[in-house]
């Protein structure tokens, strides 16, 4: 809840001690719509709140914290306008109650208030109207001075329009008129932190005490029931004087529904009878708010601690639920996931076996080549040695005709040459002699 922003120290603000940090609280209030959230965000820099919170179900006020500077926490109070569409003006009265008087018991006091208007609202609008009636009895006179009296949505109006309803609603006794006088300021918001800054340095040096307001006194300190204050006067008021006009338009309903029946008009009454219904309807609601208004804070306490048991059980319901839901997603995602990556197994064995039949296929087809390769090599050796043996033979046979022919050759010679010398020596000693006298040597 508490962030920190930086300030400049604000010199004119009394400390109580120094390095002490010191808790400031300022309520925000106005209509919905008016821009308190959108305030309060801009000036702690966190983001607004949505949707379910604990602490704002069972305050319906919220409590946000944030360091304006070194030494003051500032808490701003984002209070629920009395034109809640999902809250009567008594829960909303008794909301309020409940933390103001509570703060108070535990010394928390304020130190301004806030209230926001948007300046872009052509008139006052019975809602606002009410809104402001109950947020000044809810302050009282005395704490008029402690009011800032803030207009919002300046960039949705013309600057000299604004400022002439501004003029109206200051001087407009009804409006602001009459708190004016007793102290309250009129300041502008321009939805920038520094004029967020701008309007709590201003509380910050005008009023060195905190504020009282009339509920807080009239509960904490003269010991009323809600029902008994200024406050819940008013609101009763407002509900008895709703329940006059509605009981008046009922009684006219219910005289034009007499001559519609007169009349034998069928569509007419239906028409008539509706409105009847929710005339009734809204005067028994008022009924109920005024039985709910006479609740002791004590009882609005329970009432709430049981709404916040209810609220906790449901969003431990809603958590639950999310939980199962999220664990079921999962499991679904697991199981998609599983069945994908099954389905991806499967394909690819598919392949694999595909691919290994293939592969068997070419170990075949290798094996078949290498084989008849290996055949073929052999063949071609087997081949090679035969035309070598063949050739090996032939030159045998070639070498055996030579030398039978050499042999007959050189016989024949030699026969020839026997002859020859025994035709010219005729003896032995002659050829001996021929020898001796360089004859040819193979001889
Ligand atoms: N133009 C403009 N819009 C704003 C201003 N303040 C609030 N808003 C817008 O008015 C709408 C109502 O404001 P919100 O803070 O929720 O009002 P709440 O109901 O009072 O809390 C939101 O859309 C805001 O963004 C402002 O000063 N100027
Ligand atoms: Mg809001």
């Amino acid at each position: 809840m508490t962030s920190t922003a930086w300030r400049p120290s604000y010199s004119s603000i009394t400390m109580a001690k120094q390095n002490t940090i010191e808790d400031v609280y300022i309520a925000v209030m106005g209509v919905t719509g008016a821009g308190k959230s959108s305030f309060i965000a801009t000036s702690s820099g966190q983001p607004v709140k949505v949707g379910h919170d604990l602490v704002s179900c069972t305050t319906d006020v919220e409590d946000v914290a944030f360091m304006y500077n070194d030494r003051l926490r500032i808490h701003l109070l984002d209070t629920p306008g009395f034109d809640d569409t999902n809250k009567s003006d008594v829960e909303v009265l008794q909301n309020i109650s409940l933390w103001l008087a509570n703060s108070l018991k535990n010394g928390i006091k304020l130190k301004g208030i806030i209230f926001l208007h948007r300046i872009s609202d052509r008139r006052l609008a019975g809602s606002a109207r009410r809104n402001l009636g109950m947020f000044k009895k809810l302050c009282g006179a005395r704490a008029f001075q402690s009011i800032i009296l803030a207009t919002t949505m300046w960039s949705n109006v013309d600057p000299a329009e604004g400022a002439e309803r501004e003029r109206q609603l200051k001087d407009n006794p009804e409006f602001w008129g009459t708190m004016c006088k007793r102290g309250s300021t009129v300041m502008r918001y321009h939805n920038s932190q520094t004029s967020a800054y701008g309007i709590i340095d201003y509380i910050l040096s005008q009023n060195p005490d905190p504020v009282v307001l009339e509920i807080q006194d009239e509960i904490v300190n003269r010991g009323m029931a809600v029902d008994q204050t200024s406050a819940a006067e008013a609101l009763n008021a407002e509900i008895v004087r709703e329940r006059k006009r509605h009981q008046e338009e009922l009684a006219e309903m219910k005289r034009q529904m007499e001559e519609a029946f007169k009349q034998r008009d069928k569509e007419l009454q239906e028409d008539f009878q509706e409105e009847i219904n929710a005339l009734q309807a809204k005067i028994e609601k008022g009924v109920a708010e005024q039985g709910k208004l006479a609740q002791s804070l004590e009882e609005v306490q329970r009432r709430k601690q049981a709404e916040f048991e209810a609220f906790k059980v449901q969003i431990q319901r809603e958590r639950e639920e999310t939980r199962r839901r999220h664990e079921h997603d999962l499991a679904q995602q697991r199981r998609t996931a599983d069945e994908q990556t099954n389905a991806l197994k499967r394909e690819y064995e598919v392949r694999f076996t595909a691919l290994a039949q293939d592969r068997a296929a070419l170990d075949d087809v290798k094996r078949n080549y290498e084989e008849a390769m290996d055949r073929q090599l052999r063949e071609n050796e087997a081949k090679q040695r035969e035309i070598e043996a063949a050739k090996d033979m032939q030159y045998q046979q070639l070498q055996a005709q030579l030398e039978q022919r050499e042999v007959s050759v050189r016989g024949a010679l030699f026969g020839v040459a026997t002859a020859v010398v025994s035709k010219v020596i005729g003896t032995r000693p002659a050829r001996q002699r021929l020898r001796w006298h360089g004859l040819p040597r193979a001889y």
